[in-house]
C-alpha cells in the first residue's frame, strides 16, 4: 500500500523499542525516514518541548505515517505501532493464523515489553542510581529473568524462530532485547536457543538493516 507523505520514525539508534519498529517496517517493506532523537545529548532530546508535545511520555519511538490519503497520524508505544503495521500491511504476517500461537507470540512480546524493557529504561536506571543502587546490575538481572522465561518458551515451542517456523512479533521484540542484554553483560550462555534464533534472524535483511550499527545516528 503506497503512501504519499513520507513515513517518519522518531528513533534513537540504541533504543530497543525503536529497533522493534525499524525491524517491522523493514520486514513489511515500508520505506521510512529516520528522525533521530538523541536520548542523552542536550539533557535528552526526548524531553525538549517540541518533542514532548508529540509524545508526553518523552520516549521514542514515534511513528508518523499517512493513515489514509491526506491524513498523517502520529503513533507512539512500540507494540501499538507493531499491531498497527500488522493490520495495515498484512504481508508478510508477523502473527500466526492460529489463536493459540498468536497468544504465545503476544506472551513473548509482553515478557519483553512489560517484563524487561521498562526495568532497564534510561529513566528507571537513573532512578535506581539516585536511590543508591547499582543500575547496571538491576538492568542485567531484569534481562536475565525475562530471558530465562523466553528461553524456556522457545525450547517448548520448538520452531526455527521464537514461536514456529516463520518470524513473528516475538522475534521482532526478541532481537532488540538480546542486543540490550549483551550491552548489560547478561550471561548469554544461559540462552543457547535464543542465541541460535538470533543468529538465524540476523541473516534476514529486515532484521539486519534495523541493527543499531546501521542507523544514520549510530555513533
Ligand atoms: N512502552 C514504550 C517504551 C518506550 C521507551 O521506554 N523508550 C525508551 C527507549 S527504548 C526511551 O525513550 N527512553 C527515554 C528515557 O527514559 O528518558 C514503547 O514500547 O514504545
Amino acid at each position: 500500500m503506497a503512501t504519499n507523505a513520507p513515513t517518519r520514525l522518531y528513533s534513537y539508534f540504541r533504543s530497543s523499542c525503536s529497533y522493534r519498529v525499524r525491524i517491522a517496517l523493514g520486514l513489511k517493506g515500508v520505506p521510512f525516514e529516520i528522525v533521530p532523537v538523541h536520548l542523552l545529548k542536550d539533557g535528552g532530546q526526548q524531553h525538549a518541548d517540541g518533542y514532548r508535545a508529540k509524545n508526553p511520555m518523552e520516549q521514542v519511538p514515534l511513528l508518523e505515517i499517512e493513515h489514509e490519503p491526506g491524513v498523517v497520524v502520529q503513533l507512539t508505544q512500540s507494540v501499538a505501532i507493531l499491531e498497527y503495521l500488522e493490520e495495515r500491511f498484512p504481508k508478510p504476517a508477523l502473527l500466526p493464523g492460529c489463536a493459540y500461537l498468536r497468544a504465545r507470540v503476544r506472551k513473548c512480546v509482553e515478557i519483553v515489553n512489560s517484563g524487561i524493557q521498562p526495568l532497564q529504561n534510561l529513566a528507571t536506571m537513573a532512578e535506581v542510581k539516585r536511590l543508591g543502587g547499582d543500575a547496571v546490575a538491576f538492568a542485567r538481572q531484569a534481562n536475565e529473568r525475562g530471558l530465562d522465561a523466553l528461553e524456556a518458551e522457545a525450547v517448548d515451542a520448538g520452531g526455527k524462530y521464537m514461536i514456529g517456523d516463520e518470524p513473528t512479533l516475538a522475534d521482532v521484540c526478541l532481537v532488540p532485547q538480546l542486543y540490550s542484554a549483551r550491552r548489560f553483560k547478561a550471561d548469554m550462555a544461559r540462552y543457547p536457543r535464543l542465541v541460535e534464533i538470533d543468529a538465524r534472524l540476523a541473516e534476514m535483511e529486515g532484521f539486519a538493516q534495523a541493527h543499531p550499527d546501521r542507523q544514520p545516528d549510530s555513533e
